[in-house]
């Protein structure tokens, strides 16, 4: 009801002003952000993989030849980098068992100061793949509304449990990273799994169907020898100050349609 009356209000209030459609626009974005929780946005076409990509760091396979390549090219927190510090980019299939990324990183440094995988995760070099299964949104901090998985370079994924503490999710999302220089091939097939998920019971995947919807966006947490993390870089724009988000709410992320 609150999240109503506000919304009467504001329209009413636009109804004052002469410059309607601007107004919202603007007033429609803050609800969206603030209020009313997810509103699908970067919403992108995800075809459907009959042979589905082996598992090699290796971006031979024919399918992905087929795809298109998106960007990492939204900085989510530190400061401006250069190309030669970090460029990435990723593209995706799906099979009815599984979602499949490849991911090109370009990184100067690989860093892997915290050798306890469950210790400050997310000040090493690492892949941050978020996924809601039901493109739900809404908060995820604490549950498994959606998931976060951080990828570290060793392939460890750790994500935070619904008691607030780090566990491995390594059964969810399988890895393979190759790198050459300082360009790092990494393909990925991640079983999804939806908000009715226990850790510690047994979970039946999620069987993913063509025209499926899920929140979905991806990012990279990138250091080259600093005490925290220098930058993280994600793949959907976020808007406002607080761009650090995607850890917390499902509503900041994009959606993904699955076709045949
Ligand atoms: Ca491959
Ligand atoms: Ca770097
Ligand atoms: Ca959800
Ligand atoms: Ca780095």
């Amino acid at each position: 009801m609150k999240k109503i009356a506000l919304l009467h209000i504001l329209l009413l209030l636009i109804g004052c002003k002469k410059d309607t459609t601007s107004n919202l626009e603007g007033t429609l974005a803050v609800i969206d952000q603030h209020e009313i929780g997810k509103i699908d946005h970067q919403i992108r076409e995800v075809n459907k993989a009959i042979i589905v990509p082996k598992l090699d760091g290796d971006m031979n396979d024919p399918i992905w030849k087929e795809s298109i390549w998106y960007a990492f090219d939204q900085k989510w927190l530190g400061k401006s980098y250069t190309f030669n510090d970090f460029f990435g980019r990723y593209k995706m299939v799906w099979s009815p068992e599984a979602i499949y990324i490849l991911v090109e990183i370009k990184d100067n440094v690989l860093y892997d100061q915290h050798k306890d995988p469950l210790k400050l995760w997310w000040d090493d070099d690492c892949i941050d793949i978020f996924i809601d299964a039901d493109n739900s949104g809404g908060n995820h901090q604490y549950s498994n509304n959606a998931f976060a998985y951080h990828v570290a370079l060793d392939g460890n994924v750790v994500d935070l449990d619904e008691s607030k503490t780090p566990i491995l999710l390594n059964s969810h999302v399988k890895s393979k990273r190759v790198t050459q220089g300082d360009v790092s091939v990494w393909e990925f097939e991640i079983t999804v799994y939806d908000d009715t998920y226990k850790e510690g019971k047994v979970n039946d995947p999620v069987v993913l169907q063509k025209d499926q919807k899920l929140g979905f966006a991806i990012a990279y947490h990138d250091n080259d020898s600093s005490k925290e993390r220098e930058n993280l870089i994600g793949s959907v724009f976020i808007p406002g100050e607080e761009k650090n988000l995607g850890w917390i709410t499902a509503d900041v992320f994009g959606t993904i349609v699955l076709k045949e």
